[in-house]
């Protein structure tokens, strides 16, 4: 199985670039952000939790995303392999996610980190609230989620890194010129290693 991990803070191009991963490498697209949206929008037990979390810029309990994240992998026994995007998002995820791989008989292939400078994330964040008016994409909860990601989220990538998992991506480019350097590494992946 290919399993990937896209990595890094609130507007790196995680989901963007899950979209266009998906397509070509035939995997499942595990987004946590996407399934927490998407239990708000069903005003869910979950998402009405989820939604105080996420409207302040902070993170959704590690056992509820756990939880989540365990049963959307019960759901599909026969994947070719998985994005996780968005998830793990503190150590405690992480190891939780090793454990259920490992059930599973398999674990994760590479972390891909989409490195962007500050002012870019904020740029792009911005514009997305123009176009999309996301609730936690408002100036003050940006700036709240990417120090969020600084002190708790990125200490995750060195938990790959010690595995010899991280590969780090410049994230800055158009998206096409992202995708290709994103695909390069993992067409050497596989050539290695499946
Ligand atoms: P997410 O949905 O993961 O939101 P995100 O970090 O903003 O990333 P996203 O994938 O949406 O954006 P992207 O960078 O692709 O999480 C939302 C919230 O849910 C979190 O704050 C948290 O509260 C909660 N949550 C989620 N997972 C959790 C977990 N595991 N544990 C606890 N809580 C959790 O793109 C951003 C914008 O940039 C887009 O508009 C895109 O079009 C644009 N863009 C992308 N690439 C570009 C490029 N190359 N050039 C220009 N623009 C680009």
């Amino acid at each position: 199985m290919l399993n990937l991990l896209l990595f890094g803070p609130p507007g790196a191009g995680k989901g963007t670039q899950s979209t266009k991963l998906i397509e070509r490498y035939g995997l499942i697209h595990l987004s946590t952000g996407d399934i927490l949206r998407s239990e708000i929008t069903k005003k869910s037990v979950l998402g009405l939790e989820a939604r105080e979390f996420i409207d302040a810029g902070k993170l959704v309990p590690d056992k509820t995303v756990i939880g989540m994240i365990a049963c959307k992998l019960e759901e599909q026994p026969d994947a070719r392999g998985f994005i996780f995007d968005g998830f793990p998002r503190t150590c405690e995820q992480a190891i939780a996610l090793d454990k259920m791989l490992r059930e599973k008989g398999t674990s994760i292939s590479l972390m891909i980190l989409l490195e962007v400078e500050y002012n870019e994330l904020i740029n792009r964040l911005l514009l997305r609230s123009d176009r999309e008016g996301r609730t936690d994409d408002s100036r003050d909860i940006i700036e709240q989620r990417i120090s969020l990601y600084k002190r708790v989220t990125e200490q995750v990538a060195g938990y790959y890194k010690k595995k010899g998992k991280l590969r780090s991506v410049n994230g800055a480019g158009s998206i096409d010129e992202i995708f290709d350097r994103i695909t390069e590494i993992i067409d050497h992946f596989k050539e290695d290693n499946i």
